[in-house]
């Protein structure tokens, strides 16, 4: 496997360097980097935090707004004791497309701002003097891109991007980036598919290596207790009246894995597992053979100043909102997150719908309105190009999600696009179905896949629905369309749209609805931004959700305000949040909480 993917992880055998801090960074408004030599160096005196987007740090429009290729540059010293292992460079995610020089020396392209990637470097590390990193980076936005827009050459020839999606084009190392020391001889991936057998369960392994030492799996539980262990690369793990990973309830074992050779360790490795299944029976999701209902939110890694970067503390004030509010679950809204936030999705048992990058498949610069009234729009999947070029790059993207997020007992679905045009074009279908058939193929536990769709997905016209497994809808009935006073005429056809939805006989579950509101307008009456019209609309669509037996499951959008493209129906970003951007509650966060509190986890399911 040349894209080593496992989370980077400090054990008996391997070391972690994390390269954090302030990086040199330079624009290359006329891409002329290479010409002028930057691989070997760049000549800029500015400095940019890493991890984070460049966007916000700067005073100047044109910064915030540049389009094209940027650069970043650090160095480190090799020590020299790593000769005899390998050293391997790991992009967290690199906003969106970069070029990795070592030294010099192109090492690395890649594709994709949200996925990581590693880089094996042993042949240009130098361990006499300073090796130097540098990375171009380029956000230009495209058909072929995840996700999808276009780039404009203004009059002034200053490029600019036109996202085909409703969130601000934030782009740089927004990730981190570390050195990853490990042996020669090491564990390169593992696969895990648990079973339930009454009290028991038993785990389905494999360990990929590069050797043919012997592999050994030890399992501990929460005391560090020994729990069970198998010899051998492939195998079965049996443990005995095993503490299941619930929802809000988790429970982790450490699985270590050693390869060993001589009695000596060589290489050791480990991850928290969740012990738990996930299946679909008629019209629910079931966790462990339980009926869930899910409660939570569409959101987006977006936090002031450091845009889309990396934000550990806003992570973990997200976590205790939601589960403050009664939420059990959320997507990870429009690209795969962080790692670190499944680690902690894992610990705090939160059910994450992983969502792939691909938003913006539907040609329009107004994607949200166009999308929510189901205006005539060009068909995204007639062309060439999409079928061609698009199509491999969302591939590859899914590989790369899939191999990353796989062991995450918080990953129960698979979202593998965010409002694509699937009325437009019968070229759709095939798309969907080599997308739908390769996360079957990648994902060992074969988790439920599924697409959010948009409002002219009905029913009766998606050429695609037939291929989830459950059905997300994003639903803006009050709000783009039948807004104010004709909310009333909105809920109506919300009804009537479930009940064609209810004789599907799949899960149906909300990945989006609601309203623009600014924190602070209350109104009597309500009107339209206001907070207490944000608290009808929902209460609108809950009495309908209540209705019908089809719906196990809600999630607002969204759960914080968030910045966005500026626009006219846009006030400094999208105020869709139950949240403020900076993570305080408007009024329909209380009216949600307290319903959440008292739906219980398996409400419309099993009648206790
Ligand atoms: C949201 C059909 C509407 C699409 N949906 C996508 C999401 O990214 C937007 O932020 C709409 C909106 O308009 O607030």
């Amino acid at each position: 496997m040349a894209n080593k993917m496992l989370y980077p992880r400090q054990t008996l055998t391997r070391s972690v360097i994390d390269l954090s801090g302030m990086w040199k960074f330079a624009f290359d408004y006329e891409s002329k980097g290479n010409e002028l030599n930057y691989q070997n160096g760049i000549p800029s005196k500015i400095e940019v935090p890493v991890p984070a987007s460049f966007a916000d740090f700067f005073t100047e429009k044109e910064f915030k707004e540049y389009t094209g290729d940027f650069w970043y540059e650090t160095s480190f010293y090799a020590d020299k004791s790593w000769k005899s292992k390998d050293i391997d460079l790991r992009f967290f995610g690199a906003a969106h497309v970069a070029t990795v020089y070592v030294n010099g020396k192109e090492v690395a392209y890649h594709h994709g701002g949200f996925l990581p990637f590693t880089i094996n470097i042993n042949d240009v590390i130098k361990y006499d003097e300073k090796n130097i990193i540098v990375v171009k980076l380029n956000n230009e936005l495209s058909h072929t891109t995840l996700p999808c827009g276009e780039s404009l050459v203004m009059k002034n020839g200053k490029k600019v991007t036109k996202p085909y999606f409703d969130f601000f084009n934030y782009s740089g190392l927004i990730r981190p980036v570390k050195l990853v020391i490990t042996p020669k001889s090491s564990i390169l991936d593992v696969n895990l598919v648990h079973e339930l057998n009454g009290k028991n369960s038993k785990t389905n392994y494999e360990v990929f290596t590069n050797t043919n030492d012997d592999v050994y799996v030890n399992v501990f539980d929460e005391d560090e207790k020994l729990v069970a262990s198998s010899k051998g690369k492939k195998g079965v793990i049996e443990i005995e009246n095993t503490k299941l990973w619930k929802p809000l309830n988790a429970y982790l074992y450490k699985f270590e894995f050693l390869i060993e050779k001589n009695n000596e360790i060589v290489d050791q490795y480990f991850l928290n597992v969740g012990i738990r299944t996930v299946s679909i029976k008629g019209n629910r999701i079931l966790i462990n053979n339980e009926p869930v209902y899910l409660k939570g939110f569409g959101k987006h890694e977006d936090s002031p100043v450091s845009g889309r970067g990396y934000n550990l503390p806003f992570a973990k004030r997200d976590f205790e909102l939601l589960k403050w509010i009664g939420a059990n679950s959320f997507r990870t809204s429009h690209y795969p997150y962080s790692e670190e936030i499944y680690d902690i999705a894992d610990k705090e048992g939160f059910m994450l719908i992983d969502e792939l990058p691909a938003v913006g498949m539907l040609v329009s610069t107004r994607n949200a309105v166009d999308a929510a009234t189901a205006a005539k729009i060009k068909p995204f999947f007639d062309e060439e190009i999409v079928q061609t070029v698009t199509l491999k790059n969302h591939l590859n993207t899914l590989e790369e999600c899939v191999i990353r997020d796989k062991n995450h007992a918080c990953v129960i679905a698979w979202s593998l696009l965010n409002e694509p045009d699937t009325v437009g074009s019968k070229k759709a279908v095939p798309y969907f179905e080599a997308l739908f058939n390769r996360c079957n193929e990648l994902d060992p536990e074969k988790r439920p896949r599924s697409f959010a769709a948009i409002i002219a997905s009905q029913p009766d016209r998606c050429l695609c629905t037939h291929l989830c497994d459950f059905i997300m809808l994003n639903r803006y009935y009050g709000w783009y369309t039948e807004g104010g006073y004709e909310i009333e005429d909105g809920l109506v056809r919300l009804d009537e749209e479930l009940d064609k939805w209810d004789k599907v006989g799949k899960p149906v579950m909300f990945t989006e609805y609601g309203c623009d509101t600014m924190q602070g307008v209350t109104r009597l009456p309500s009107v339209m931004w206001s907070e207490n019209y944000q608290v009808e609309y929902f209460d609108g669509y809950h009495k309908i959700f209540d209705k019908h037996e089809s719906v196990m499951g809600e999630q607002p959008w969204n759960f914080a305000d968030f910045q966005t493209t500026e626009g006219i129906i846009r006030c400094d970003g999208n105020k869709k949040g139950v949240f403020t951007r900076d993570r305080e509650p408007k009024m329909a966060a209380f009216v949600l909480k307290r319903r959440w509190e008292n739906l219980p986890i398996n409400y419309k399911g099993k009648k206790d």
